[in-house]
């Protein structure tokens, strides 16, 4: 019988050895790898924190005591051990298990994630509203190098340091984002990692720095007069202590008994301390200790070979984004490249290769990655900003202020834009035309395959203002290759009975949901909108003609969006009826994409359907 059968709750990692627990983590790393290998999901972040999880397990006693999971992509093993092990068995489905902390799903989440960097702001509200009802336990976050590079965690970390309530920061470095970590701070944690032998001993600092070259004389003769001055220097994980939090660390993240012991020492402090654990994400199988960035979030694999079963369905729009753009900037040295720690998601690591010079991860920080892009316009330059369309809802105030209000020739590609599957709610990009269409100055485009994709980046660099190319995961049909201007919307089909006006690759549900109705004897018509703002409403008028039903479709919330534009050029004309299609106004759940779809009765055959109703009525 496996130790792992009988872990029911935290309460039973608590009766364990350190023998047992370490029996335990293997037993973890295997059913992980096993579940994962079958469900698909986010294994290397999970294999590398598996002795951190327990030890934190072992020593508080959750859900009394708060875990912030940040990001929650890493919750897995939290997951296994507060009872959910049956969850795995449909992880991420419909129906199923989230892959990411869900407080509807267990009384141990104490708060929802998905998006990063969030984690110090929850823990700092949750310990403020402990102290406030004067009630006693730990609050603890735990967050890994690469969310640590947004804005909101030194927003959050400004706060922390200056209320100086209990809290445990866990710092969770294993070197990487989804690829290898970027920028300043990341080396500024190497620079800790690799100091750790000046902080072992006073006598060990003095010994060290008097066989430093050049400096380490001077620094021997300073070392009892400015000590400060001496820790500052030696021990660069002052920058945690600078901002008034307990700094301790390095500690080996896969060593469960030196995890438990400092634990123990840190739990009841009175104030906030940060403690840098040190791990291997992939860790205990080889495929992803080599390539973590391949396991990050995988979808089914062979366990044996570490291949994907899926072949990829054709080439995705991702694919047609990286290489068009990288093509275009041979020919346009202005051409400039960002990416908010997503090279591979957005397909941007190729234009890395190619142009390295010109080619920009910001890390997690959507913020700054968007202003910046609004810097480089004002200087001549154009700035490709590739991101997920959710991601982007963090920098909607830099949109507006910093690029739309200068009208500065900025291109937003889109990435992830509609339902994006098991990610579930935190990750659709449901709500881009939403909260995009307000902005004056900003063209909105929607391609409907990848070969219009292609056009639209190149037609982006004749706009004098910021356009967003919006497109979604997956394979990009190529339909025709209509050379017609992308500016007008493109008349698929003619029909007689109503017209369906699509955006981007909805009209290829359109199709197949006219095709359905062809059978039923139902002629529509498909216009599919390729420019969604603005949009000319003589050509609305003109496509209309005589159809009385039209019918609009579109990958995105049906509260704002194309549909509700139509509706208001068309608001006058009393004879038309208008069906508007898109998202329900609800958050929509995690689940391959296609059971998602028909949960919101948007696949073909329930459109056809509703649109014969419709038209009936
Ligand atoms: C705001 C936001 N931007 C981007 C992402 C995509 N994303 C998910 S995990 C991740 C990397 C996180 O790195 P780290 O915190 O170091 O965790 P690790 O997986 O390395 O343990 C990124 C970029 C996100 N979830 N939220």
């Amino acid at each position: 019988m496996k130790i792992l059968d009988n872990i029911n709750s935290p309460k039973a990692i608590k009766e364990l050895n350190n023998e047992q627990l370490s029996k335990l983590a293997i037993e973890i790393r295997e059913f992980l790898l096993e579940s994962i290998s079958r469900t698909g999901g986010h294994l290397a972040s999970n294999l590398g924190i598996v002795e951190l999880t327990l030890a934190i397990h072992y020593v508080f006693e959750s859900p009394r005591d708060k875990i912030i999971w940040d990001v929650g992509h890493q919750s897995y093993v939290h997951k296994l051990i507060t009872g959910r092990r049956e969850g795995f068995e449909n992880l991420r489905q419909l129906g199923g298990m989230s892959g990411f902390p869900k407080r509807a799903e267990s009384l141990h989440d104490p708060f929802d994630t998905g998006h990063s960097s969030t984690s110090l702001s929850v823990a700092m509200g949750l310990a403020s509203a402990r102290d406030l009802d004067k009630y006693d336990f730990q609050v603890i976050s735990i967050i890994g190098d690469g969310s640590l590079t947004a804005g909101m965690a030194y927003e959050a970390l400004n706060h922390i340091g200056h209320e100086q309530k209990k809290m445990l920061v866990i710092l969770n470095d294993n070197n990487m984002a989804i690829s290898k970590n970027t920028g300043a701070l990341s080396k500024h944690l190497n620079k800790i990692r690799t100091a750790q032998r000046y902080t072992k001993t006073k006598a060990g600092i003095k010994n060290t720095t008097s066989k430093m070259p050049f400096i380490g004389k001077f620094l021997t003769q300073k070392l009892d007069k400015a000590k400060g001055t001496i820790k500052y220097m030696l021990v660069p994980g002052t920058i945690f202590e600078e901002m008034g939090l307990k700094y301790i660390g390095p500690v080996n993240g896969h060593n469960l008994e030196e995890l438990i012991d400092v634990l123990k020492r840190v739990k009841d402090f009175e104030k906030p301390v940060l403690l840098h654990v040190v791990t291997k994400k992939g860790k205990g199988y080889s495929f992803s200790e080599n390539h973590p960035e391949k396991f990050h979030g995988i979808g089914p694999f062979d366990m044996n070979t570490g291949k994907a079963k899926a072949s990829s369905k054709g080439l995705s729009y991702s694919k047609v984004f990286s290489s068009s753009l990288a093509e275009l900037a041979d020919n346009n040295k202005s051409i400039v490249a960002i990416t908010a720690a997503m090279p591979d998601g957005t397909g941007l690591s190729l234009f890395g290769l190619a142009h390295p010079d010109r080619y920009f991860d910001v890390g997690i920080a959507e913020q700054h990655a968007v202003t910046f892009a609004a810097g480089l316009a004002s200087s001549g330059k154009r700035p490709f900003v590739a991101m997920y369309s959710s991601f982007l809802q963090r920098a909607y105030d830099q949109l507006i202020h910093d690029v739309c209000l200068q009208n500065l020739p900025v291109a937003f590609c889109i990435d992830r834009a509609g339902l994006v599957g098991s990610d579930g709610e935190t990750h659709h990009g449901s709500f881009d035309l939403s909260f995009l269409l307000p902005i004056p100055n900003l063209t909105i485009w929607s391609p409907k395959d990848g070969y219009e994709l292609k056009r639209m980046l190149c037609r982006s660099l004749e706009l004098e203002g910021p356009v967003a190319i919006r497109y979604p995961r997956g394979s990009c049909n190529e339909i025709n290759c209509d050379e017609t201007e992308i500016k007008l919307p493109e008349t698929i089909k003619r029909g007689n009975d109503c017209l369906i006006i699509s955006e981007g690759n909805a009209t290829i549900s359109a199709i197949e949901c006219s095709n359905i109705l062809g059978k039923r004897n139902i002629d529509c018509g498909i216009l599919s909108l390729r420019q969604i703002k603005p949009i000319d409403e003589n050509n609305i008028f003109s496509a209309v003609g005589a159809y009385r039903a039209i019918v609009t479709l579109e990958n995105g919330s049906v509260n704002t969006g194309m549909g509700t534009q139509i509706n208001s050029i068309l608001k006058n004309s009393d004879s038309i009826r208008i069906l508007n299609k898109g998202y329900p106004d609800a958050f929509i759940t995690h689940g391959e994409t296609s059971d998602l779809i028909k949960s919101i009765s948007l696949d073909p055959e329930s459109l056809a359907n509703e649109i014969e109703q419709f038209l009936k009525e």
